[in-house]
């Protein structure tokens, strides 16, 4: 039982909570304010009573709990308490995979002879959480990261769980499909169309027929549905950030030729992310005008990102709050920073229907490295090309 799956358990609503002792035992919404377009970022369990989720419209989660107290995200107060918890977690061990801000997978097999069995390391970790930052951590034991992020997710709020032999032969086989790490709602629909509802449905069905649905991925889910995981916990500390820049071969200060740029960069950093299994919780923008003076602004979001559109977005919106009027622009950087492993598919928190393309995008440019793939806008532009 070597691997911890330790998850903040309704992380920003949780740190409004403490700080705001009037907001406890409340249903608390973080995200969108009601009136607004948006999205819940997450709520408390007590909103999560009425039905409300992460990731659902706004006016939604308005008309399920009217009396919720809905509040703004407030990004660099969530990064900090995230940087506590994580300086706890190192405290225990090097390996550690983040995958999120609230959110990381501990290798403890090496770390018994200082701290005891990895449930005493568990409840320790559960403990200085608690006394030192004043939120509530869930945590999973497995011998396998798989196992364990279905031990935290099983015994959330509040949570400690071992995954044990005994629960893969008599637990796992009754859970419903979509506890499979990679499949997500959709998959599980065409799963359940075909009669497949359980673990158990799908360990007994036939490959050919699981093929047709689950694709290259069917061998990877079958392991998984018989609690077989071999991936490592792998630390990502090496890479604090991923940036491209480009100098302009002339100086400009045309808004239109400067979007295209934008567009450019975002689409190789993306790809640069993707390809690293990364996704980045800080977009940074920077410019050097003529006079190389440089400028910068920076984004932290309320959740890791790396699809090209996304960051195109964010990119701009920065662009926009920088002042370059009169001033002519030599060089274009997008760094993305604050990085998380990627492995875990999180929800999109917008509107873009870019997923797919995005990975349809990577395969043919792996498949067909000198071909020239590029929105429509991005042809014909002497400054980028
Ligand atoms: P999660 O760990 O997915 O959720 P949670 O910590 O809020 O609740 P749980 O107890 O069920 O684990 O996400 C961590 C934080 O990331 C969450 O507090 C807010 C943010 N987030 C979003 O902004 N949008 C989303 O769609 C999700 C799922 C999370």
């Amino acid at each position: 039982m070597d691997i911890l799956h330790c998850d903040l358990d309704a992380f920003y609503a949780s740190v409004e909570q403490r700080d705001n002792p009037s907001l406890q035992g409340k249903p608390v919404i973080i995200g969108a304010l009601p009136g607004n377009r948006g999205v819940v970022a997450t709520c408390s369990y007590e909103a999560r009573k009425y039905g409300v989720r992460s990731a659902m419209p706004i006016s939604e989660a308005y008309r399920l709990c009217p009396t919720g107290i809905f509040i703004r995200p407030d990004m660099k107060k969530y990064a900090g308490v995230s940087r506590q918890v994580f300086s706890i977690l190192a405290s225990f061990t090097p390996l550690i995979e983040k995958l999120s801000i609230d959110e990381a997978f501990l290798d403890v097999s090496g770390c018994h002879h200082l701290f005891g069995s990895s449930y005493n390391i568990a409840l320790k970790i559960k403990q200085e959480v608690w006394e030192k930052v004043g939120i509530k951590i869930s945590i999973g034991i497995a011998p396998n990261k798989f196992l364990a992020k279905l031990a935290s997710d099983l015994s959330k709020p509040d949570g400690l769980l071992m995954f044990t032999p005994d629960m893969v032969q008599n637990l796992l086989p009754s859970l419903p499909v979509q506890k499979i790490w990679g499949i997500g709602p959709k998959t599980a629909q065409n799963l359940n169309n075909i009669g497949i509802y359980t673990i158990r449905d799908l360990l007994k069905t036939e490959k050919t027929i699981l093929n047709k649905i689950l694709g290259s991925s069917t061998d990877f889910i079958l392991q998984l549905a018989r609690g077989e995981d071999s991936r490592p916990v792998e630390p990502y500390q090496e890479t604090k950030s991923i940036s491209q820049e480009i100098t302009l071969p002339a100086d400009t200060g045309n808004i239109e030729e400067i979007s295209k740029i934008l567009l450019k960069l975002s689409i190789e950093l993306g790809e640069r992310l993707r390809k690293e299994k990364l996704q980045a919780q800080t977009i940074t923008l920077k410019l050097r005008l003529s006079d190389f003076t440089t400028l910068s602004k920076s984004q932290t979001l309320e959740y890791p990102v790396d699809k090209n559109l996304v960051i195109f977005e964010i990119a701009s919106s920065l662009m926009k709050k920088i002042d370059t009027k009169g001033k002519k622009i030599r060089l274009i950087g997008i760094k993305s920073s604050n990085l998380s492993s990627s492995i875990i598919e999180q929800p999109s928190l917008f509107d873009f229907k870019s997923d797919n393309l995005d990975k349809t995008l990577d395969e043919l440019k792996t498949r067909f490295p000198a071909a020239k793939i590029m929105p429509a806008s991005l042809l014909k532009n002497s400054n980028i090309n």
